[in-house]
């Protein structure tokens, strides 16, 4: 590489990411393959439009290479459409609510204290400014569960257009039949729209459930998490696909058309073709018998080290965890906070994020959590017999935080451990 410094700060993450245990549960390792892709030629091409209705010349390998990543995305969700353009979670998000609502129009989502996302109605998003979310929440984030009667009762009475499940920071899963009787009491034009950006690869292995089986409309998901992508968005229908001259009527039938109109020209312009190669390249890995594999041992190593952290004294909200992702409240469990034990485990080379938790009287840069997860480390390939080491050295960085000798002795210890298992990047390009 020409550019130095640029190759420098190449290197520079990759000796991270090798030398530590990624616990970020929103994050993974990508193959060779997907980074062959995202790094070739398609990036050269700009390609608005839809296979087959393009606005500018030149398509004959992006037509068919957009045309193989929808195949692949449907055949893995059980889906009547798939629009692959999405740049990434927050513009599908922003795109489903543009293709169904009207400004003013009521959306049910989770509350961002109690598991939901930014884009699901915090008023600092622009979402928020247009349209009118109304938060339900956890009856009692000791086991976690969500609070279905009330969920049906404010479903009654704010009619909402659309009722949105999923999650950023939820250690459970979510009843996907009560959020339908929701939508029942809602009235006969609510959308029920599935935000399965954290538990996408999941679903798709069938180690979780998947939303349409219980009559959602939407799935929408990054293709990055434990999906094992590139950084990228998807949307996932069910109704009839067609391709109107003009805006099909709002129906719940139209809405693969309407979600594709509300991507191009509604919010997105030309699509990132190479992202679209890799999307393309992890959907085939996803399809493989092995990747139910991993996605299971995704689950059983996350039980493993949640029960090994309950050991040491970590007080988990929801008392543990059902998928791959961990909530610990530091601040009842150690005193400190969720960014004293970020920055001391970020010291020792095991990366995970400070959090809020349910109803945190702590703010939101400094909250009273911290969120961890195994897709990552799974990848990586470690197993439930590794997540005793893990959770070891997580107390050991907490309690030795003001001890700097300590915590290089412990990060020697992670780096020595990190570098028995290769990146998944290395293997060999294959010809
Ligand atoms: N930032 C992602 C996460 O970490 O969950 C969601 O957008």
């Amino acid at each position: 590489m020409v550019d130095k410094q640029v190759q420098q700060l190449i290197k520079d993450e990759e000796q991270r990411e090798r030398e530590g245990l990624e616990l970020i549960p929103s994050e993974n390792y990508v193959s060779r393959d997907v980074l062959d892709a995202l790094g070739s030629i398609f990036t050269n091409k700009y390609s608005e439009g839809y296979p087959g209705k393009r606005y500018y010349g030149g398509q004959d390998c992006t037509d068919p290479l957009e045309l193989l990543a929808i195949e692949r995305a449907k055949k893995l969700f059980k889906a009547d459409h798939a629009n692959v353009q999405p740049h990434s979670g927050v513009p599908a998000n922003e795109a489903v609510y543009y293709a169904w609502l009207e400004p003013g129009d009521t959306v049910l989502a989770m509350d961002l204290g109690h598991g939901g996302h930014l884009s699901h109605g915090n008023p600092m998003t622009r979402s928020a400014h247009i349209y009118n979310f109304v938060p339900y929440k956890m009856k009692d984030k000791t086991t976690g569960e969500i609070d279905y009667d009330n969920l049906i009762e404010l479903a009654r009475k704010h009619r909402p257009k659309i009722i949105l499940a999923g999650f950023s920071g939820y250690p459970r899963e979510l009843d996907y039949a009560k959020f339908a009787e929701a939508a029942k009491a809602a009235g006969p034009d609510t959308l029920l729209m599935a935000d399965m950006a954290h538990i996408a690869g999941l679903i798709v292995a069938g180690v979780h459930k998947n939303p349409f089986d219980y009559g959602f409309h939407v799935i929408t998901t990054t293709t990055h998490k434990t999906l094992r992508g590139p950084r990228g968005g998807l949307i996932l229908s069910k109704g009839t696909v067609s391709t109107p001259l003009r805006a099909p009527e709002k129906t719940l039938e139209n809405i693969p058309t309407l979600i594709d109109r509300a991507i191009f020209p509604g919010t997105q312009g030309g699509p990132h073709m190479h992202t679209i190669a890799a999307k393309a390249v992890a959907f085939e890995e996803a399809l493989q018998p092995s990747f139910k594999v991993y996605a299971q041992a995704i689950l059983d190593n996350a039980s493993r080290l949640a029960d090994e952290l309950k050991k040491r004294g970590f007080v988990l909200i929801s008392g543990g965890t059902s998928n791959h992702l961990i909530l610990a409240d530091v601040k009842e469990s150690f005193d400190i906070d969720g960014k004293q034990a970020e920055e001391a485990l970020d010291k020792i080379g095991l990366n995970l994020n400070k959090n809020s938790v349910a109803d945190d009287p702590l703010p939101p840069f400094r909250p009273s959590g911290i969120r961890l997860g195994t897709p990552a480390i799974t990848t990586r390939g470690l197993t439930p017999d590794h997540m005793q080491q893990i959770a070891d050295w997580m107390l050991a960085a907490i309690q030795n935080r003001d001890n700097d000798a300590k915590l290089q002795e412990l990060r020697q210890e992670v780096r020595a451990f990190a570098l028995k298992f290769p990146l998944p990047s290395d293997d060999v390009k294959k010809a």
